[in-house]
Order: C-alpha cells, then structure tokens, then sequence
C-alpha cells in the first residue's frame, strides 16, 4: 500500500491507495513505519520525504473498515497510529511531508508529525475528527497547537472545516506552497538540498529541538551542551569549518 524508492540520499514514501485518497489501513500504518525504520537504518538516506498517490495526500483512517461495526478505538490508536507516529520522532534525519492534496483526519496528524511542510497549490487540510465526532488523535492534539498556536489548533479542531494552501502558508501550518505542475520537482528538490546538508547534526537538531519543547531552560541548555559534544565530534563539522577556512563550499557526507 506504500512505495519506496531511494535516490540521490532521498527516501520518497509514497501512500498508495489514490482511489481511497491514500486512507490508512492496518497494512498501510505497519509499512509506513517499516519505512521509516529502514530509512533510519539506511547510510545512504539522508532526507525522507511522505507523499500521496493521485489527488490526496491521505484522507485518514479508511472509514470504510470501521463504519457499522463495534470499534476498538484505544486499541486502534495504540497498536497501529501511535508506533507509527512516534517512529516518526525517533527517525533522526528530516522527514518532509509534501502534501499533494487532501490531508484530512489522522493523515493531517501525519504530516504535522513531519519536521517540514509543503504543500501543492491544490493541497489543503481537514481536521476532520469532528466532523464524525471524534477528538484529534495520532499526536494532532501535540502538533497542532504547537506548529499553529492554540487559538487556530482550538478553531481547525472544532469546526473541522478545510483549510487552503494559501490558508495555511499564512497561518505557518505550511513551510512552502509551489504551483501543482511542477510540486513533485519541487519538493525533491528541496529534499536533496537537505538531503546534502550534515545529516548527523539535522538529527540531532530534530531531537534537541522536540525536547526542548518538553524542558526548561537549565534542562535544554543542558542537553544542547550533549547534543553539541556529538555534533562537534563528526567528519561533517570538521568538513564545514576547513571549507570555510578555506573560502570553499563545504562537501559534506553524512558522518
Ligand atoms: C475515503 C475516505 C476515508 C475511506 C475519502 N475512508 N474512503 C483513528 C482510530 C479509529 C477509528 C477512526 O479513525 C482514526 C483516525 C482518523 O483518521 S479519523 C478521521 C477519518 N477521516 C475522515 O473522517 C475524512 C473523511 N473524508 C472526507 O472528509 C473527505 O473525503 C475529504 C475532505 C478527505 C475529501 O473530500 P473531497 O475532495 O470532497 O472528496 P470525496 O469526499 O468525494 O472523497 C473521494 C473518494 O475518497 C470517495 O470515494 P468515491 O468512491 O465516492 O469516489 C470517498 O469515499 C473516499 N474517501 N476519505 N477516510
């Protein structure tokens, strides 16, 4: 229900189920993760970026597995959304959500669980929980506010109403909004740049940054001195300081 392809240090995941817009399935959320593991584990990853199959980006959990039935909701969330969206945080290296289109419901959480954003001119997003009554979940209540502050994640939560690109290139729910012809080349490109970029201290910046958000000042300066000792010890720091010693562009590898 996915596609992997690596290339040029970038991983692209594409959701692939367009004619259900890319809704999740039990299937869908076990592979995404496995992606995401093995794009951790893979040296010549060095940018990943999550895409969807046709018009939408994802439209959620598949409604047509829970309609009628009793649901397991907790379940659900803790066997199958939550693994992946925490196997989100721990991929240290830049996962860039390019958001083709509709990303509604869980696929919403999903791209805010992404470090970056962007979107298609034709992209736009739906809180769509309450519009079946139902409450964020798969980290939306976390992300949102955070990304969008909590007056616009109260308003997206409530009304379930859609959001445009332009909408939320203005309220900083997106990074960049690139016309749709030329979105996909965009946003590869975009990954290759960081893609060259010293992954180990991308990482590093990805989870002294996340939990900064859970720290104090005296804690996060804390860790940043940690964080710091890594980077300061890879080839890549050694790379950009004789570059620039040099009057040279860096080349940096990903050690
Ligand atoms: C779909 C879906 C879909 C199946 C569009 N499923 N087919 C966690 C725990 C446990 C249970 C519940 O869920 C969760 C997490 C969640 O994600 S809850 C939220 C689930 N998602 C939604 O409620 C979104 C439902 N979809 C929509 O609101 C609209 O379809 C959006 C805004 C995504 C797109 O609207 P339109 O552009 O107007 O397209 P459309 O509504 O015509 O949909 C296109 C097709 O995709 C259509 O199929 P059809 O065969 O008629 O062409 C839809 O049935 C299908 N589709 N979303 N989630």
């Amino acid at each position: 229900t996915i596609l992997y392809e690596v290339s040029e240090g970038v991983a692209v995941v594409t959701l692939n189920r367009p004619d259900k817009f890319n809704a999740f399935t039990e299937k869908m959320n076990k592979e995404i993760t496995d992606a995401l593991k093995q794009a951790q584990k893979d040296a010549d990853v060095r940018c990943i970026v999550l895409t969807g199959a046709g018009r939408a980006f994802n439209a959620g959990q598949d409604l047509g597995d829970v309609a009628g039935g009793e649901v397991d909701f907790g379940g659900f969330l803790r066997e199958r959304y939550n693994p992946m969206i925490l196997q989100f945080q721990k991929t240290e290296k830049p996962i860039i959500a390019a958001v083709n289109g509709v990303a509604a419901g869980a696929g919403m959480s999903v791209a805010l669980a992404c470090d970056i954003r962007l979107a298609s001119e034709k992209a736009s997003f739906v809180n769509a929980f309450v519009n079946i009554g139902l409450v964020p979940d798969s980290g939306g209540c976390y992300f949102l506010p955070r990304i969008v502050g909590m007056g616009k994640a109260l308003e997206l939560a409530m009304t379930g109403e859609k959001v445009s690109a332009a909408e939320a290139l203005r309220i900083g729910l997106v990074n960049q909004v690139y016309p749709a012809e030329s979105f996909q080349e965009e946003a590869v490109a975009y990954a290759r740049k960081l893609a060259a970029l010293p992954t180990r201290a991308i990482g590093l910046i990805k989870r002294t940054m996340y939990k900064g958000l859970e720290m104090n000042l005296e804690e996060t300066l804390k860790y940043e001195a940690f964080a710091q000792e890594a980077a300061g010890s890879t080839e890549d720091h050694k790379e950009g300081v004789t570059a620039f010693m040099e009057k040279r562009a860096p080349r940096f590898t990903g050690r």
